[in-house]
């Protein structure tokens, strides 16, 4: 009956999902992604970041992201497996913290997007700022100082925001904007997020900014779900005219613009506010209920989960977002160590996954006692500035201690540092490539002692998006669907759940405690 269409728009690629949902049918029927580099050569990115002489800089061009958003809705339009006329709602996912600057100009110029034009010729002149700086940008140290200062140290940043000042977090970006290029920032009437500015294009007018996605910016006051004066304060002057308002992640912003449906027969569908990819995460892969901790595995690792209350983490290296699904949070932290160190550690022994896999099936529990700290290379999480491997008791020439030592290490690590999030998960969600290998998934089932469950690895940003958008849709019309029923419509766990093995799970409850000490007598020892 109707269909809902879900969008990613992440730092190298474009994603859109389709999903039916009817009395008889709920599933997803039609899926395209595009990869910026291979698509647009023309915006020169390589994996979709330009050139930058700025050291540790990482700058997007808006105007590819809507040329992909424009192409895509061309593929849609053109192959997708239904009538345009079913689509009753759109939302997206965007990757978090960056940011798009937009002139006076703007509102105007969006609210008469011309169909005969393609949409990437019609951004430069709604901008500011040619470009956009995104997560990745680390070039934003002096000003993380300068806010945190400015409102008492980054514990009391965390207390307001929900994070300290991180680089790539956008307070931080646009205090650097300012500074480098006042005129410019005086040009600027509105500063959009990924999201919002993607929805913006879609909408045809300014929309405003879900609370989640806000949350990621080190401005907003996460208890009041409002810009925090203080923050703005530190950031920048005249800030608050310049950001757009903050909304509940299922508001429905506006409907789908003319140009739309001139340019390729789309229905004026609801816009359902887009959000940042980690928080459409927990939505596609259900993470909607308490006691469930998602795990990440990919380039670095992540764990988040809904929480009941705001903890703030205490060393405040993770994250506190506002929840995409309810009123209530959820906590992130991130490990820089994560596939890249398993990578390290598999070529150190000329392995591939499958020996890799071999060697940790055939190595006990445990380690015989050894350590591992898994700094291969800088660690967010805990902070370690200056990489280096520390073990105990692991000879260096021992394939199998190392393999088993570097997994154990990440795993020990996660779950120390993930206790202020969920103290004792009853079940973990595993994604991200290297949830693959079954073997690491038990190593995590032991020393959580929690039950695993593999969830598909590529689409649970644009999938959660296309839920949020029936979810919201669902509750705009009267006839509220709960998130147990959208998530078990589609998000399913790839095989039964690895359970944890009891006699390992007590093996590593005494070795977590050694593992923590470890650790902190070797940050101690700098
Ligand atoms: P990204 O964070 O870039 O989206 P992915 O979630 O796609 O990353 O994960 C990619 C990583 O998955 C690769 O870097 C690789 O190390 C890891 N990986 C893939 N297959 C396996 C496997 N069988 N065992 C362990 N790691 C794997
Ligand atoms: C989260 C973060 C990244 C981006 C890119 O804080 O910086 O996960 O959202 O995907």
């Amino acid at each position: 009956m109707a269909i809902y269409l879900g969008f990613d728009s992440s730092t190298q690629s474009l994603s859109a999902i389709a999903i039916d949902v009817s009395e008889s049918t709920r599933e997803v029927v039609f899926a395209h992604a595009i990869v910026f580099d291979d698509v647009f050569p023309e915006f020169g990115t390589r994996h979709g970041i330009l050139p930058s002489a700025d050291r540790g800089a990482a700058l997007s061009p808006p105007a590819l992201w809507a040329a992909a958003l424009d192409r895509i809705m061309a593929v849609i339009a053109a192959e997708a497996p239904f009538p345009l006329d079913r689509i009753r709602a759109i939302s997206g996912s965007a990757q978090q913290h960056g940011s798009v600057y937009l002139n006076g100009d703007a509102a105007h110029r969006l609210e008469r997007l011309d169909p005969d034009a393609s949409l990437a010729s019609q951004v430069p002149p709604l901008l500011a700022r040619d470009v956009a700086p995104v997560w990745m940008d680390t070039s934003t140290t002096r000003e993380c100082r300068a806010i945190e200062a400015a409102v008492g140290g980054p514990a009391a940043l965390a207390a307001i925001t929900g994070s300290r000042a991180f680089e790539r977090f956008t307070g931080p970006q646009i205090r650097k904007w300012f500074s480098q290029d006042p005129g410019g920032y005086a040009r600027t009437h509105r500063i959009h997020l990924v999201s919002s500015f993607l929805a913006s294009l879609l909408a045809g007018r300014h929309v405003p900014l879900d609370r989640g996605d806000a949350s990621g910016m080190n401005l907003m006051d996460l208890a009041a779900g409002a810009w925090s004066p203080a923050a703005l304060d530190a950031t920048a002057p005249a800030l608050a005219s310049k950001l757009p308002p903050i909304v509940p992640s299922w508001t429905i912003v506006g409907a789908l613009a003319p140009y739309w449906t001139r340019r390729y027969g789309f229905p004026a569908a609801k816009v359902v506010a887009w959000s940042g990819d980690n928080l459409c995460s927990v939505v596609g892969t259900a993470l909607v209920a308490e006691g469930r901790l998602g795990i990440s595995l990919g380039t670095s690792d992540t764990a988040f989960a809904s929480m009941p209350a705001c903890t703030i983490d205490p060393p405040a290296s993770g994250h506190v977002f506002a929840s995409p699904h309810s009123r209530g949070l959820m906590g992130l932290t991130c490990f820089s160590n994560g596939s890249l160190a398993r990578e390290a550690v598999r070529d150190a022994f000329a392995l591939d996954w499958t020996a890799f896999s071999d060697l940790l099936r055939r190595s006990p529990a445990g380690n015989r006692g050894c350590l591992m700290l898994p700094w291969f290379g800088p660690e967010i999480t805990p902070p370690v500035a200056r990489p280096g491997v520390r073990r105990d008791g692991i000879d260096t020439g021992d394939a199998a201690a190392n393999v088993r030592g570097v997994v154990e290490g990440q795993m020990m690590a996660m779950a120390l540092h993930s206790r202020w999030i969920q103290s004792s998960p009853r079940v973990i969600h595993a994604t991200g490539g290297a949830a693959a290998n079954e073997e690491i998934l038990r190593v995590m089932a032991d020393v959580f002692d929690a039950p695993v469950l593999r969830f598909e690895v590529g689409n649970a940003a644009c999938l959660g998006a296309a839920l949020r958008a029936w979810h919201a849709d669902a509750l705009a019309s009267g006839s509220p669907v709960s998130w147990d029923e959208v998530t078990e419509s589609f998000v399913h766990p790839l095989g039964a759940a690895i359970p944890p093995i009891r006699e390992h799970a007590a093996v590593y409850a005494d070795l977590r405690q050694r593992y923590a000490a470890f650790e902190a007598s070797v940050l101690e020892r700098g």
